[in-house]
């Protein structure tokens, strides 16, 4: 399969993150990509190949203009108020607040459109961000063009990113835009499968009103983890989207019978969708040594889910995502990939 790439991703390297209280070293680092991007050529996985460049209208199918706008400019506007380092929101609204008008200051604006602290935005980040939507809608491209399969090495990641929020060091949402790209260009049905650790909070609300993309998530409790707010199993998509939202919400300390279960149960269901193009969200912070997560998969496991996603045998666009463990994330994610050629 081929594999897209872009160094620009590079060009996103936040300083740290607010985590439990802490201005910590931010997990999302250069390095996961490279390291990806190093086991794909050690394991000659296929041909790697840049980006093209793309106009900003598929991301306008998805997003907010607000929220393009200010990824552009944020950084900008932060260093003429005269502050240094990363631009990071401090506030975000809540209930009974406002949400009607959108705020014309940048904190405000940064409040309005984010929804965690622990998602900078530097100067060069922009680039990396539309870089890293290029890299996905180049795999879709590749699918439209016959391939069966193609690998687009994302970063910064997206999952987390909906129509008009961004935050779970995601900006743009790859994975959605290469799903609407796909739709707009002829697809009929999408199913996306989101096995990234976290709630892929952004895409579920991005497609929850709608039938023509199944989305199925499996990820930590959000009684236990993060992003807290979504990804509850009753969550079933909303009007003609209704029974097209589909998650399965699994608790700290889960191994691999129990995410198989749930896996092969998710692509039962999409299987009966009968999509004609799977997108995989593909985050490999599922493993049993990642930093911030808390489920049980080893090495081995991962082939075993690209072998299962392999069994849909349907064009298949992998979307990279989480994956925090940097010295295994090679391993883990080409994995998946190796196991869906090999099955
Ligand atoms: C794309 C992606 O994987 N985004 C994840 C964003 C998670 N950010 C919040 C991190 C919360 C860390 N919880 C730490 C638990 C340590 N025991
Ligand atoms: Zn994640």
């Amino acid at each position: 399969m081929k594999i897209v790439y872009s160094a620009d991703h590079f060009l996103h390297h936040a300083p740290g993150e607010l985590l439990f209280g802490e201005f910590v070293p931010a997990f999302e680092k250069p390095e996961r990509a490279e390291l990806v991007l190093a086991r794909v050529r050690e394991m000659e996985l296929g041909e790697v190949i840049a980006p093209q460049i793309f106009p900003l209208e598929p991301i306008t199918r998805v997003h907010a203009p607000g929220l393009m706008e200010l990824l552009q400019s944020a950084h900008k506007e932060w260093v003429e108020l005269g502050r240094s380092g990363a631009a990071y929101p401090y506030t975000w609204p809540t209930r009974g607040m406002r949400m009607d008008r959108v705020p014309t200051s940048l904190d405000g604006r940064l409040a309005f459109y984010s929804f965690d602290c622990g998602t900078a935005l530097t100067a060069t980040s922009w680039q990396a961000i539309k870089s890293s939507v290029d890299v996905a809608l180049t795999g879709a491209t590749l699918l439209q063009g016959g391939e069966r399969a193609a690998f687009s090495l994302c970063r910064p990641p997206g999952h987390h990113a909906g129509a008009d929020h961004y935050g779970g060091y995601c900006f743009l949402n790859n994975a959605a835009i290469a799903a609407q790209k796909l739709l707009d260009d002829g697809a009929k049905r999408v199913a996306i499968l989101d096995v990234d650790y976290h709630h892929g909070n952004g895409t579920q609300q991005i497609f929850y009103n709608r039938d023509d993309v199944f989305f199925v998530s499996l990820h930590g409790h959000p009684d236990q983890e993060y992003p807290y707010l979504l990804g509850f199993e009753d969550e079933k998509g909303a009007g003609k989207g209704e029974g097209y939202n589909l998650n399965f919400p699994l608790h700290w300390g889960t191994e691999w019978p129990g995410y198989e279960a749930a896996l092969q149960e998710g692509i039962k269901r999409i299987a009966a969708y009968a999509p004609d193009v799977v997108v995989v969200s593909l985050g490999v912070d599922t493993y049993k040594d990642d930093p911030i997560s808390h489920f049980k998969l080893e090495h081995e496991h991962f082939t075993r889910i690209g072998a299962m996603i392999k069994a849909l045998n349907k064009p298949t666009l992998f979307v990279m995502e989480g994956g925090y463990a940097v010295a295994e994330i090679g391993i883990n994610a080409v994995n998946v990939l190796t196991g869906f050629k090999g099955a």
